[in-house]
């Protein structure tokens, strides 16, 4: 960069930090992003707020297709209220399929926040959120966009001065669709060295779907029954629909006999089995064991 363009660079981001400081100084919440909805969008904004080398460089990643395939690993499943921190991401200006990978599962409908706050003031983390999971840097990009996060919220206080004064991303989103999502993580224009560390959180009814303490990635029903009691086929039993195991009802696993069964007599057969250790186990008597047997057997499943 010649000095003409070295001023002229420094400039602009003086004046990019000036506005900012003006504008906010505080970290806000921010309901659903309108402006950052389209992926082409919010591309040439990121463009925008760069220098010309360093969107030649990106420019010239982004058109390096074999970069953009690394197999990829997830750090993990993000849970509501639940910060990880991680500092493997790299620049990746530099080397752009160096990003990090984090996942959750969300219900249809659900209003989630991502927020990152950077741990090394010399980070500019950006974020993006893509429908599903993938196995290479390349099929993520090619998953559906939901929702993207850059300069939202002002960095900690402790990185005032320090570095750009790029923000945080923070941003909001409803999920289009039950299942897994992927979130992305990179830094962007940094003026610090790897690793750069961050900590990311979630917020929303995400991760532990029915609420029964179990992840929905280790619960064998993520969507648990919980009527209040046992009916089968419309049949109510009156018997207490309790939880058999810390993750699964009654209603659960008679849900998985109807799903298994070729035939009523077998469907029969395997109620007959799980009230029997129930009735061992102490979780009914003789009595509602007969209830529940008799919906079975009246039941037109499958
Ligand atoms: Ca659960
Ligand atoms: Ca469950």
């Amino acid at each position: 960069m010649n000095t003409i363009k070295h001023f002229l660079f420094i400039g602009i981001i003086l004046f990019a930090v000036s506005c900012k400081k003006d504008s906010t100084t505080e970290r806000t919440d921010k309901t659903t992003d309108t402006y950052l909805d389209d992926k082409e969008e919010f591309e040439l904004q990121i463009l925008n707020k760069m220098d010309t080398d360093m969107r030649t460089l990106y420019t010239q990643n982004q058109e390096n297709k074999g970069s953009m395939k690394a197999a990829i690993s997830y750090n993990g499943q993000l849970c509501p209220d639940s910060p990880e921190v991680d500092g493997a991401v790299k620049n990746s200006i530099n080397s752009i399929d160096q990003m990090d990978y984090w996942s959750f599962y969300g219900i249809a409908g659900s209003l989630v926040t991502v927020d990152v706050t950077r741990l090394s003031c010399g980070m500019d983390p950006i974020a993006w959120v893509f429908e599903g999971t993938a196995a290479t840097s390349e099929d993520v990009s090619a998953l559906p966009f939901v929702a993207a996060g850059d300069d939202d919220v002002a960095p900690p206080e402790v990185c005032d001065g320090t570095c750009f004064a790029w923000y945080d991303p923070n941003f909001s989103f409803v999920l289009p669709n039950t299942g897994y999502y992927t979130v992305r993580v990179a830094d962007f224009a940094s003026c610090g060295y790897d690793p750069l560390s961050y900590q990311i959180t979630l917020t929303g009814n995400i991760c532990d779907s029915d609420g029964d303490g179990c992840n929905d990635d280790e619960d064998p029903h993520p969507n648990s029954i919980m009527d209040a009691t046992v009916v089968i086929d419309g049949c109510d039993s009156g018997v207490d629909n309790v939880f058999v195991t810390s993750c699964s009802t009654m209603s659960d696993l008679i849900a998985d006999c109807a799903a298994s069964a070729n035939n009523h007599g077998q469907f029969v057969s395997c109620v007959a089995s799980l009230t029997n250790d129930w009735k061992s186990d102490g979780l009914i008597s003789g009595k509602e064991k007969g209830k529940i047997q008799s919906c079975a057997a009246g039941s037109n499943i499958p």
